[in-house]
């Protein structure tokens, strides 16, 4: 149906995009059957590290003090001095606010125990189901990490990730802390050497075939600080060079990059702790003109990279953009490189994650997101629309289709092997 105002296109616009289903890229979260490395319940939302970091600026508690509280006592700290003693208008704290309405319970009262009352009659898995049709999420992926010994365990045991929930290689400390990885590595009888050489990178080939085999990824990814470099005579380097470039592309799956943490800058915090910084872009450039048959999933943590992202990704198909990551989720800034994106990229990119460590948060990402979605597709429909071009409603949700899904698995299962 041609629609003939922007009116229209409103209502279209509003209608697709709560209406189409999602492919949620990057979680922390995992398949019930994981055990309760899955976090969900009010609890563990007023706990998340957003939250930890808006309540210490309020609080003189020693951190050491704060981190041997139990989570009960934390979660009531945070609700206190976030939510009684002042307004919940964070991005972090409305969130908690969002997920408690859109999952059926007024945020109405300040007594936290009525919360914890609704959380207590449900189980992991009816709010997993709850969760994902509430937030119209079909799909996730999540972060799965080999050196977690407690999810290591999990997987060894022969645990498999339910439907709708997928596996991503998670490599951190292979990349960022292979002086000390290696030690790891060998415990595990993968006998690297001291020195990388053949032997020590035939096994770590292995041991990242091993995992493949293990989880079936659909991507493998890293969090990079600020200074990443490539190529680098460093550990990372040689490791990205000779290790994951010719791995990911015999198995044909995305290196995933998420460029701009710098990690613990206040320790104490512990995830809180992490801070950001900007990127020199020419890393990533020349992973992408060196390596054309490679695809790379790429997300960047300072606001300043944001425009040379995209810029980037007209310059290389086999960069797929993706995701407003942690600092870059907030209101002003979703809006502001999702318009530049669909500017420079039109629909090609993937334009969040919910990058939930609390199962509840998918709810409250993506209803955030949507609301911006929603007022920026009908300004670039309507914008189009006045040059006397026709929209239907079958162009949006073929459009808001690729967005929220399409993009990414034919991004997973495009083939630039020659
Ligand atoms: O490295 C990552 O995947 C980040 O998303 C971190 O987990 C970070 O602590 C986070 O949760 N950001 O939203
Ligand atoms: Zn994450």
């Amino acid at each position: 149906m041609i629609l003939q105002s922007k009116e229209d296109i409103r209502k279209a616009v509003e209608g697709t995009v709560e209406k189409e289903k999602i492919t949620d890229i990057h979680t922390h979260l995992f398949s019930p059957n994981f055990g309760d490395i899955l976090l969900w319940d009010i609890d563990e939302l007023l706990t998340y590290h957003y939250l930890v970091a808006e309540l210490m600026r309020w609080t003189d508690i020693e951190y050491e003090e704060f981190w041997n509280l139990s989570k009960k006592e934390q979660a009531e700290l945070v609700w206190d001095e976030l939510f009684v003693k002042r307004s919940p208008i964070s991005e972090a704290e409305r969130g908690v606010l969002t997920t408690l309405k859109v999952l059926g319970v007024t945020p109405d009262t300040k007594d936290l125990n009525e919360y914890r009352k609704i959380f207590q009659e449900r189980t992991a898995e009816q709010q997993v189901d709850e969760v994902m049709k509430q937030a119209s999420v079909d799909n996730l992926v999540m972060t799965n990490d080999p050196f977690d010994e407690k999810e290591r365990n999990v997987w060894l045991n022969g645990e498999k990730p339910h439907d709708h929930f997928h596996a991503a290689l998670r490599i951190d400390p292979l990349l960022n802390d292979y002086a000390n990885t290696k030690e790891v590595l060998r415990s595990w009888d993968y006998q690297v050497a001291e020195e990388w050489n053949d032997q020590s990178i035939k096994e770590v080939q292995r041991f990242l075939e091993d995992w493949i085999s293990i989880m079936n990824p659909l991507y493998m990814a890293v969090s990079l600080p600020p200074a990443f470099a490539y190529p680098e005579e460093s550990d990372r380097g040689r490791i990205i060079r000779d290790c994951i470039l010719p791995v990911t592309k015999k198995h044909n799956i995305p290196f995933a990059l998420m460029i701009g943490v710098k990690k613990r800058v206040n320790p104490a915090l512990g995830d809180a702790g992490d801070f950001v910084g900007k990127a020199d872009m020419s890393a990533l450039e020349n992973l992408l003109s060196e390596n054309p048959e490679n695809k790379f999933l790429v997300t960047m943590l300072a606001r300043e990279n944001q425009h040379e992202l995209a810029v980037l990704a007209r310059k290389f198909r086999n960069l797929m953009v993706f995701g407003c990551w942690w600092f870059m989720n907030n209101p002003v800034i979703i809006n502001e490189m999702t318009r530049m994106r669909f500017e420079l990229l039109n629909t090609s990119f993937i334009p969040q994650h919910s990058d939930a460590r609390v199962l509840e948060q998918v709810v409250y990402k993506w209803r955030h997101t949507k609301e911006i979605l929603k007022d920026v597709l009908t300004e670039k429909y309507e914008d189009v629309r006045a040059t006397g071009w026709k929209i239907d409603q079958s162009d949006i949700e073929n459009d808001v289709a690729d967005l929220f899904h399409r993009n990414f698995w034919n991004f997973i299962e495009k083939d630039l092997r020659k």
